[in-house]
């Protein structure tokens, strides 16, 4: 029988810094999960330092593990999440484990994300897992993939509002995949009110604080008029397609992990018993999710402000540090940030 507060979480673990395994695992942790961690790789930071060190788990040692916890009766996760995993072999080792873990329980939550890179940075990871992800969508209950991963995936270049609704109609018919969370996409808001999607129009939730706070563009918040991330998600059921679309502001700096985070909270709150809603499964998991990752990703832009002056740069760190006067008038209070939100 199926445990419904335990996650199987296979992710990256970098040593500094907070991606895959560790920008996933304590979120997980304080929303009262009890998370499996197997580290796909074991690397000094993340790979877009343009420098990594450390050492990638081989296809043997995730076999060696997979076993050592099916001997012990130690598999009876209801939720299963999948990140970066560098290269096809050891992704067919995950693959394989989490085929033999649903032919036992059908019913497993299975969060797939395709962590394949993005469209600033390229590939990350040996291009031969991409059919591997291919095959991997039937068994998924809901992937979260970023546009380059949504393009690679479904061969559909995303140009328009039409390609990709194609992309992700094409996702979901040809593996039967109930669920995609599409994170996001930087749309001008005037776009996004009258989106020019083919028929169903998505439902559209706007998660833009009203009144917008004074301090927004003072800290490197985009102004909604011009720059909001739009996030798509969409639920494919009795050959029906039904799409919602959310849209949240953007933030000016450089953060890495959060797709890792994002993932990570789709899973915990899809289906969950202590966090439901009036709003189907999918929209109330990406919903939530994307306030978490809101709330985190504006304190951790506000908390590089304080330590390193005007740059805003969550990661890499800067070489200098200087004053943090210059926004310390305009850095809100806890209460301030607590309030944002829809
Ligand atoms: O955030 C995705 C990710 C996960 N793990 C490692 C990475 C990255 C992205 O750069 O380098 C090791």
């Amino acid at each position: 029988t199926l445990d419904p507060g335990r996650v199987l979480s296979v992710q990256s673990h970098v040593v500094s810094g907070y991606v895959g395994n560790r920008a996933a695992t304590f979120p997980l942790q304080t929303l009262g999960y009890d998370v499996d961690v197997v580290n796909t790789v074991q690397f000094s930071n993340h790979t877009g330092y343009g420098y990594t060190n450390g050492h990638k788990t081989t296809p043997e040692q995730l076999t060696a593990i997979f076993e050592g916890l099916a001997t012990n009766g130690l598999v009876s996760h209801y939720r299963v999440l999948t990140g970066y995993v560098p290269g096809a072999e050891a992704l067919t080792v995950v693959a394989e484990q989490i085929k033999k873990m649903k032919e036992v329980n059908p019913e497993i939550l299975y969060v797939l994300d395709p962590v394949m890179g993005d469209m600033g940075t390229g590939l990350y990871v040996s291009e031969d897992v991409v059919p591997i992800y291919k095959d991997m969508l039937r068994i998924a209950s809901i992937i979260t993939p970023n546009q380059f991963e949504v393009e690679l995936l479904s061969g559909i270049s995303i140009v328009s509002m039409a390609t990709l609704h194609t992309a992700l109609r094409q996702l979901h018919t040809s593996h039967s995949l109930p669920h995609i969370a599409f994170s996001s996409i930087p749309l001008p808001i005037s776009l996004v009110t009258k989106l020019d999607l083919p028929a169903p129009p998505p439902s559209y939730m706007c998660l833009l604080p009203d009144p917008i706070p004074p301090w927004y563009d003072a800290v490197g918040v985009g102004e909604p008029e011009d720059e909001v991330l739009v996030c798509f998600a969409s639920t494919w059921e009795n050959e029906e397609l039904e799409t919602w679309a959310f849209a949240l502001p953007t933030i000016r700096g450089y953060f890495s992990g959060v797709g890792d985070l994002f993932s990570a909270m789709v899973l915990a709150h899809f289906n969950n018993p202590e966090s439901q809603s009036d709003l189907p499964p999918l929209p109330h998991a990406v919903s939530k999710a994307l306030l978490t990752v809101q709330q985190i990703l504006l304190r951790t832009h506000l908390y590089s402000l304080i330590q390193t002056g005007t740059s805003g740069t969550a990661t890499p760190r800067p070489l200098h540090h200087s004053s943090s006067e210059h926004h310390g008038s305009v850095i809100p209070s806890d209460a301030e940030l607590d309030a944002i939100g829809p």
